[in-house]
C-alpha cells in the first residue's frame, strides 16, 4: 500500500489533505500522537485510534502515546494518584495490544504540563480564547454536565500539547475534531506552527446500529470481556444483510471488520461446514461486505467470525488486566 493510503485508511477526516500528504512524502523521523485520558480497561475505542497509530509507525513515523493524567484531572476523573494507577495499566494494556514499547513513547502529561514556560503558555491562550469558543471545543468530550473552569483549560491545554510534544501530526476520534480546529487556529497566535490533524470514525451502537458506541450507555467491547462475553456481545448485535442500512442506521458488525479486523490480519477465515458451502476467505474488507450483501455470507456466520478474531486481538490485553489485578 502506497504511503499517503497507509496513513490515510480508515480515517474519516484529514485536515488538510495537502498537509498529509506532504507528511506521506517524507514520514521518515515525523512524530504523530493520541493523548487517552487513563482509564483502567481499554475499550474498542481506544483500539481504534491504537491501529492508526500501528499504521502509522509501519509508514515509518514515530508515535507518542500521552497519558494524559492533568487532562483526566481536569475532568473530575478521580484523584491524581488513582488517575496515575490506571494509566500505568492503561499503557500496559496498548503493549500488549501490540504498540511496541520499544517503538512507542509514551508521555505522561504531568511530565512537561507543570513546567513554568507551558503554563504561561496556557495563560497568554486563556487571554486569547473566548470563553464561547473553549466551551464548543469541549462539548463533545465532556459529555454535557455544566461546564467548570477547569473544561475551558482544558482544551487549551491539548492545543499545547502538539507543540510541546513537538508533533507534526495529531491523531484523535471524531470527538476531538473541535479541539485540533482550536488549536490550528491558536498555536500561530503564539508564534508555533499549525500541525495537520486526522480523525478516526466513530463507531455505531453495537445493537441497534445508532448513535455511537460509548462506554457510558450500550453495550460496549473492552480488554474485560472474556471469550464468552464476546460472542455474547457480537451475537446480539445488530447485522442487516447490507452495508448501508436505512436512515442514519449503520451496520456495526461490518464497521468492526473494517475498522479492527482486517487492519490486523491479511485474511480472514469464516469457518463453515462443506455441506454449508465450505470456508469463505477475505483478503480485504469490500470483499466481504459484497458477500454479506449478496448474501453468499450469513450475518450469523459474519459474527461468529467477527467474535473469533476480536477475542484474538484483544486475548493478550485481557491476560495483562488479570496478571496486573493479581
Ligand atoms: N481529549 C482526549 C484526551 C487528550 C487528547 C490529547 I490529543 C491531548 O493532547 C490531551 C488529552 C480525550 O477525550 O480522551
Amino acid at each position: 500500500m502506497d504511503t499517503y493510503d497507509l496513513i490515510t485508511r480508515n480515517a474519516e477526516e484529514v485536515v488538510t489533505d495537502e498537509e498529509v500528504r506532504e507528511l506521506a512524502d517524507d514520514p521518515d523521523g515525523k512524530r504523530a500522537y493520541v493523548g487517552y485520558e487513563p482509564s483502567g480497561v481499554l475499550h474498542l475505542g481506544h483500539l481504534l485510534t491504537a491501529n492508526k497509530l500501528i499504521d502509522l509507525q509501519e509508514a515509518g513515523m514515530g508515535v507518542v502515546v500521552l497519558l494524559a493524567d492533568v487532562h483526566a484531572y481536569l475532568n473530575g476523573k478521580g484523584t491524581f494518584e488513582e488517575i496515575r494507577d490506571t494509566a500505568e495499566q492503561m499503557k500496559a494494556q496498548f503493549v500488549a495490544y501490540g504498540l511496541d514499547e520499544e517503538q512507542t513513547e509514551f508521555v505522561y502529561g504531568s511530565e512537561f504540563q507543570l513546567d513554568e514556560e507551558y503554563a504561561l503558555d496556557l495563560h497568554e491562550l486563556e487571554l486569547s480564547t473566548t470563553l464561547n469558543r473553549a466551551q464548543r471545543a469541549m462539548a463533545e468530550i465532556q459529555g454535557g454536565e455544566t461546564a467548570k473552569v477547569s473544561h475551558v483549560v482544558y482544551p487549551l491545554m491539548q492545543t499545547l500539547d502538539i507543540e510541546y510534544l513537538d508533533l507534526d501530526l495529531a491523531v484523535g476520534g471524531l470527538d476531538q475534531r473541535k479541539v485540533h480546529m482550536l488549536a490550528r487556529e491558536e498555536l500561530p497566535e503564539l508564534g508555533y506552527d499549525v500541525r495537520p490533524a486526522l480523525h478516526t470514525p466513530i463507531v455505531a451502537d453495537l445493537t441497534s446500529g445508532e448513535g455511537k458506541m460509548s462506554s457510558s450507555e450500550g453495550v460496549t467491547i473492552s480488554m474485560e470481556d472474556s471469550t464468552d462475553d464476546l460472542e455474547e456481545k457480537v451475537n446480539s448485535a445488530f447485522c442487516p444483510p447490507t452495508r448501508d442500512p436505512e436512515g442514519d442506521l449503520e451496520n456495526p458488525v461490518l464497521e468492526l471488520f473494517e475498522y479492527h479486523v482486517f487492519p490486523r490480519f491479511e485474511e480472514v477465515v469464516v469457518e463453515r461446514p462443506e455441506k454449508y458451502g465450505g470456508d469463505l476467505r477475505y483478503d480485504d474488507y469490500e470483499s466481504l461486505a459484497a458477500d454479506l450483501e449478496s448474501g453468499e455470507l450469513h450475518p450469523a456466520d459474519a459474527k461468529g467470525t467477527l467474535a473469533s478474531y476480536l477475542d484474538e486481538l484483544i486475548a493478550p490485553g485481557r491476560e495483562k488486566l488479570l496478571e496486573i489485578r493479581g
